[in-house]
Parts: C-alpha cells; structure tokens; sequence
C-alpha cells in the first residue's frame, strides 16, 4: 500500500486517512462461494410487494456507472472507483415502500448485516454493483453483487447482499 497521507485531497476524504491504489479486501471471514444458479435477492418487509430476484433478473433492471471515493474507518481511502449496477433508487420502486418504512437492514452471504436509514439508502449515488474499473467485481470484493454507499464508511457497503 502507498502511504500517501491525503493531504491535498482534504475535503475529499476523512481526516486521517492515507491513499491506496490497490484495493484492500476488508471482510471478517472467509469469503462464502456464489452460486449464480440459486443465487436471490430478496427484498421484503414495509413493502406493498416483496419480490424476489434470480441473478438473471437483477442483471436485467437499469444499469448505471458513475465514479466515487471509497474510504474504510481503518484508515485507507480509494479514490475515482468506477461502479456499475442497479442503483438502491430502482430497487426501491420494484417493492413500493410503505409510508411508515424508515430504514433499511442488509443482510449477506456469510452472515455480515448492516442497517442504513432509508434517507441514505436513496440517496444518490448507491448502487447495487457487479462491476468496479471496468472488471466484474472479485468474489473478494462481493461479487455477484455488493451495495456501495459512497458517502459511508465502507463498513456501510455490504458484500455479498
Ligand atoms: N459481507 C461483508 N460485507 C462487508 C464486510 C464484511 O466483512 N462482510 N466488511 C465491510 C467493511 S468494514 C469494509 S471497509 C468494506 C471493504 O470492502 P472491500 O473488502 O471490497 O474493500 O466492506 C464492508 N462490507
Ligand atoms: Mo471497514
């Protein structure tokens, strides 16, 4: 890892932290093996309809690239990530959220869960992502798909959904 101390970047990252150029994997276990074929992604809960995606129709719903910063609490950053996926907005609209609903839990492969409010979950730029750099995501990295939050901590980023 390059010790670039973000200096010249301040506003852009969190105090504190230094640059990477290479991608750190940051998970608390092993990672689970995939399996596209019984893969799901299952929304439910304050919804009028909770639906159920296999990996070929989560593929199918818009897709959309846009470039971000991404920042661990253990200090390192990694800058201009170029994600691509189904952004939490369209997720969203698939189940129609009931008016009472105010946050979201995210719950992986492996047993990691993280929760945001539903503010931040709608908020611009969240994605449901398959893809960084032009590359599909490494399993490492929380492929077949992996929500990135990219104005959180990426400890807000769950792999693996
Ligand atoms: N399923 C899962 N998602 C996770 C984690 C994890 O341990 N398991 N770690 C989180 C933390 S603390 C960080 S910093 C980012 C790191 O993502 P990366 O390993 O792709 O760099 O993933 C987040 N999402
Ligand atoms: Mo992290």
């Amino acid at each position: 890892m390059a010790k670039n101390r973000a200096a010249n970047v301040s506003g852009r990252v969190p105090p504190g932290q230094y640059l990477v150029e290479k991608w750190p994997v940051l998970s608390y276990g092993p990672t689970p093996r995939a399996k596209l074929a019984t893969w799901d992604f299952r929304l439910f809960g304050l919804v009028e309809e909770p639906v159920r995606l296999n990996y070929q129709q989560f593929r199918a719903l818009p897709q959309n690239t846009f470039t971000a910063d991404f920042h661990c609490v253990t200090t390192w950053s990694r800058l201009d990530n170029q994600w691509e996926g189904v952004m939490a907005k369209t997720v969203a609209a698939l189940v129609r959220l009931k008016p009472n609903a105010r946050y979201v839990t995210l719950h992986c492969e492996g047993g990691y869960t993280t929760n945001l409010t539903l503010a931040e979950f709608l908020d611009d730029n969240v994605v449901f992502a398959h893809r960084h750099d032009g590359q599909d995501l490494d399993p490492d990295h929380g492929w077949p798909m992996r929500l990135v939050v990219p104005k959180l901590y990426a400890r807000k980023s769950p792999k693996l959904v």
